[in-house]
């Protein structure tokens, strides 16, 4: 063929290349955070096609998490503009080369703590924070560097390797699982952080035995999560711990068997809590984020042999100080993100008990909003009045 002709056909050939390119690039509407502090801007983006080893998907349901509160705010870092959500539950529209875990109709729950299968982390029994995936980068990106979303011509970054305010996101096939077609989004999307967050804490890292004494501190939304799976573990005596007593009606429907305001009491609250247990819980959960409520969960579980548990996340400058007596008599101090487990392959078997009847999340959903009234959502959260908030599509 001749030079020139061949030049030809190479231009056409990447012309139809990027024409099936732009084919593919879906416009649809995303809550965009364009910058912190600012409420979310409803807007229309342009989500590329997935690449290799990428999956695109129709977001149906996704819940309001503290932790995306936490971005808006500057408390935990993240790049703007973004688009945040890591809770959700969806469809897959198309997936990229490669992929073999899901295709197109299947009915997933996006990963924000993803599973690769393959680095030290995952292939060890127990670790579940992928080293080759790592959730928390800060880079509000694809793990190739770039972003599947565009505003007004400009990149838009990622968030929690999911972002699912938006109704098209794009995640790495590691950060996806397939669960069950029957599953209701509006409900299960929550098994996507908050419920399995709580829930592992209690049955995963503490591994709480039947019979055991057990203190959650803080009865927000993955507190009472911490309750439901201290009580399917079989614990006898489950204290609650808030300084808002409208927090102990739903408690105590959940398991929580004595309710306990620290504001009641003239001295430190693992003083009372000893004394209630004549020496100390078996297992204690601190799910507020606040350094002084891990010493004092800490302090009150049972020298010798009591288990603290770290749910909440600290600001992120904050140190503790603590007596190395509290440790060397004997107790031991854990901390988990996701609850412990190994996402890829737990969340299609929590989404399977769930349908199996084994736990309910209904209390845990206090309002169900529009994705348009995002918003307040936000509101509802910021000042106390929800538990979960789930947007729908
Ligand atoms: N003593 C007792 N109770 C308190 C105190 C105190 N000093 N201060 C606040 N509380 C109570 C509040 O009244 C409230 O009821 C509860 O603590 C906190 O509940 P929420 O509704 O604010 O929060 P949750 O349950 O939705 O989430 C709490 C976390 C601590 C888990 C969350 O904020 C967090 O830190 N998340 C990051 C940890 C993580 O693994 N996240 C996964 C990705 S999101
Ligand atoms: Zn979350």
């Amino acid at each position: 063929m001749h030079k020139k002709e061949r030049k030809k056909e190479r231009k056409e050939e990447r012309k139809k290349e990027r024409k099936l390119y732009f084919d593919q690039v879906i416009k649809c509407k995303a809550a965009i955070c364009l910058e912190v502090n600012k409420p979310f801007s409803i807007v229309e983006i342009e989500v590329a096609p997935p690449k290799a080893q990428e999956v695109r998907i129709k977001i149906l349901a996704t819940g309001i998490c503290r932790s995306d509160d936490h971005a808006v705010n500057g408390s935990l870092y993240a790049p703007f503009p973004i688009i945040l959500g890591h809770e959700a539950a969806g469809v897959v529209e198309s997936v990229g080369e490669g992929v073999t875990s899901v295709k197109p109709g299947d009915k997933v729950i996006p990963l924000f703590v993803p599973q690769c299968g393959e680095c030290n982390t995952c292939l060890h029994p127990r670790g579940n924070l992928c080293t080759r995936h790592n959730f928390a980068d800060g880079r509000g990106l694809m793990p190739d560097g770039t972003s599947r979303f565009t505003y007004k011509g400009k990149a838009v970054h990622h968030f929690a390797c999911t972002s699912t305010f938006t109704e098209y996101t794009v995640v790495h096939e590691s950060a996806v699982a397939k669960i069950d077609a029957a599953a209701p989004p509006e409900k299960i999307c929550l098994i996507g952080c908050g419920f399995s967050t709580g829930y592992g804490s209690a049955v995963k890292t503490a591994q709480v035995e039947p019979g055991s004494t057990c203190a959650v501190f803080g009865l927000g939304g993955v507190g009472l999560s911490v309750v439901m799976g201290c009580k399917a573990a079989g614990a006898s005596r489950i204290i609650g711990v808030d300084i808002n007593k409208d927090k102990f009606a739903k408690a105590k429907e959940l398991g929580v068997t004595d309710c306990v305001n620290p504001k009641d009491f003239d001295k430190p609250i693992q003083d009372v809590l000893i004394e209630m247990t004549k020496g100390g819980v078996d297992y204690s959960f601190e799910v507020i984020g606040r350094t002084e409520t891990m010493t004092a969960a800490l302090a009150s579980c049972h020298m010798n042999y009591g288990t603290s548990v770290i749910v909440g996340l600290a600001p992120s400058a904050s140190q503790i100080t603590f007596h190395p007596m509290l440790l060397f008599t004997g107790r031991t101090w854990k901390g988990a993100v996701f609850g412990s487990w190994k996402s890829k392959e737990a969340v299609p078997k929590l989404v399977s008990d769930f349908m199996a009847k084994k736990f309910t999340l209904d209390p845990l959903i206090t309002h169900t909003l529009p994705f348009d009234k995002i918003n307040e959502g936000f509101e509802l959260l910021r000042t106390g009045k929800s538990i979960r908030t789930v947007l729908l599509f």
